[in-house]
């Protein structure tokens, strides 16, 4: 299989770390991904030129993130990192949304950075995506999710504060101890999420 995201992609990131989670990870090639080069495979692969995309062996295209994390739990034998208990699997697919919805805010405080020029940046748009962010973390501090099991919900929440800890579009460390220990006993618990930091 092929995996097309860039090494600092946290979406990219969630698939890295899932397929290494299941033993998956050798059955992938890594083949970096660049967004905004219309030349770039990715556009081929997925009309939202957006990564990851997951080509399977038989060739099939599969985006975007959640998505191929369903279909890797289906590669690993299933109910693995999608429970198979409807309970249990609608808690982490909410889990996995709001942790999303999070990684989808702090990405577009950095796109206003990289895609617009300074004199047409809008502070009430960068303040309105950095409260969906605050929110979303706020919420996730509130009611920490269980480490027990690892999920496509607890796999997207690690994805989103490793994110967050390197762009620091705010300072969730300080604002929310509750999340550094949940985070902490992910890592100790998940090898696989130091096993894909991004380089620095
Ligand atoms: N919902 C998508 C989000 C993917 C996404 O936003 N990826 C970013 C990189 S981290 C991207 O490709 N951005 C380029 C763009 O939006 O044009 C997923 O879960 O895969």
């Amino acid at each position: 299989m092929i995996l097309r995201t860039s090494i600092t992609s946290p979406f990219g990131r969630k698939v890295r770390l899932a397929a290494t989670h299941l033993g998956l990870i050798d059955r992938m090639r890594i083949e970096p991904a660049e967004a905004t080069n219309p030349d770039d495979m990715l556009r081929k692969d997925n009309p939202l030129g957006k990564m990851p995309v997951l080509t399977l062996d038989d060739g099939r295209k599969v985006y975007d993130s959640r998505v191929i994390l369903d279909c890797l739990d289906h590669l690993a034998g299933g109910d693995k990192i999608l429970p198979a208990d409807w309970d249990a699997r609608l808690a982490a697919l909410t889990l996995q949304a709001l942790a999303d919805g999070v990684m989808d805010a702090a990405i577009l405080i950095v796109y206003e950075g990289r895609h617009r020029p300074k004199e047409l940046h809008h502070k009430p748009w960068l303040d309105y995506q950095l409260g969906k962010a605050e929110r979303g973390l706020a919420a996730l501090a509130a009611n920490p999710p269980d480490t027990g099991r690892v999920t496509v919900g607890t796999i997207a929440t690690a994805c989103a504060l490793g994110y967050i800890d390197w762009r620091k579009q705010t300072d969730w460390r300080r604002n929310h101890p509750s999340l550094v220990k949940w985070l902490d006993a992910f890592r100790a618990a998940t090898p696989a999420f130091d096993a894909t930091t991004p380089p620095a």
